[in-house]
């Protein structure tokens, strides 16, 4: 299998859908909500996806899809080659703020990460990865992640976790957040993976996301020795919903073992 072509033809994709994107700026968004009203969908999350489709059929008609919007493939298993594709990550924030959002693609083989693409429209920084050719943001080496201690982390998470939810017992989470040297929540997990990448924060954990949301960021932060797998610490399916924890190494263990043992994720 040729990656780079697959990655020179996925990455011209994404730079195209992101010009449709920012060119929708001009126009009124139709915004819907799915499973609950605070779920959004507009018609450009659609029509991305729907973009994307179209092209990889044409040029990759033997690839599956599996998309956050459904106009892909209906997935049982990853055998093969899968793209899965969040057209736009943090719908929230493009409705509401313009900026903060990401195309998220991930590309895999037999359940394998080959490639991520994340794609930070509003600043034009496209983040990718092809398993062991290393990681770039527009073309530009990124550096392998460091070791770092709780005290000296940042950590990314949405303040909902640390409330009372239906989730999680929340307490367990009071010791971490206030063990580390500062928090942050940017409401996009692929922005949020890219910011672990460039270790822009350190660590970055959710207790609920969908394959889509994750599956280019595990490729780019793996390519860049830090870890990701879920609040248990086991290897993430890419099937099925599932907590997350991605950090730099060491410290993605620490924080599993001196914090989050015990709990019901
Ligand atoms: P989205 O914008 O593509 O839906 C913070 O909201 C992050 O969690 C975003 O990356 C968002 O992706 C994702 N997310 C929101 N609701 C979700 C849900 N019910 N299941 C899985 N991921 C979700
Ligand atoms: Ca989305």
């Amino acid at each position: 299998m040729n990656w780079e072509i697959i990655d020179t033809h996925a990455k011209q994709w994404v730079k195209e859908a992101g010009e449709k994107i920012r060119l929708s700026f001009k126009s009124t968004l139709n915004i819907e909500t799915k499973s609950n009203p605070n779920d959004l969908v507009t018609n450009i999350d659609k029509e991305i996806e729907q973009f994307f489709i179209q092209k990889i059929k044409e040029v990759y008609p033997e690839h599956r899809i599996m998309g956050e919007e459904g106009f892909g493939d209906k997935l049982h298993n990853l055998d093969g080659i899968v793209w899965l594709i969040d057209p736009i990550d943090g719908t929230m924030n493009f409705i509401h703020q313009q900026r903060n959002f990401a195309i998220s693609i991930g590309i895999y083989e037999n359940g394998v990460g080959k490639i991520g693409l994340i794609y930070d429209v509003v600043h034009d920084e496209l983040y990718h990865a092809i398993r062991g050719k290393g990681a770039y943001i527009n073309e530009k080496p990124i550096p392998k992640l460091k070791e770092t201690t709780i005290k000296e982390s940042i950590l990314a998470l949405n303040a909902t976790w640390v409330v009372e939810n239906k989730r999680i017992d929340h307490n367990l989470m009071i010791p971490l957040v206030k063990d580390a040297r500062g928090t942050r929540s940017y409401g996009t997990a692929a922005i949020e993976l890219v910011f672990v990448a460039t270790g822009r924060v350190d660590a970055y954990f959710s207790m609920r996301l969908a394959p889509w949301d994750v599956a280019a960021g595990a490729v780019i932060i793996e390519e860049l020795g830090g870890v990701v797998t879920n609040l248990r610490g086991e290897k993430l399916n890419f099937l099925s919903t599932d907590s997350l924890l991605a950090g730099k190494p060491g410290l993605h263990q620490a924080i599993l073992n001196d914090y989050l043992k015990g709990g019901q994720w």
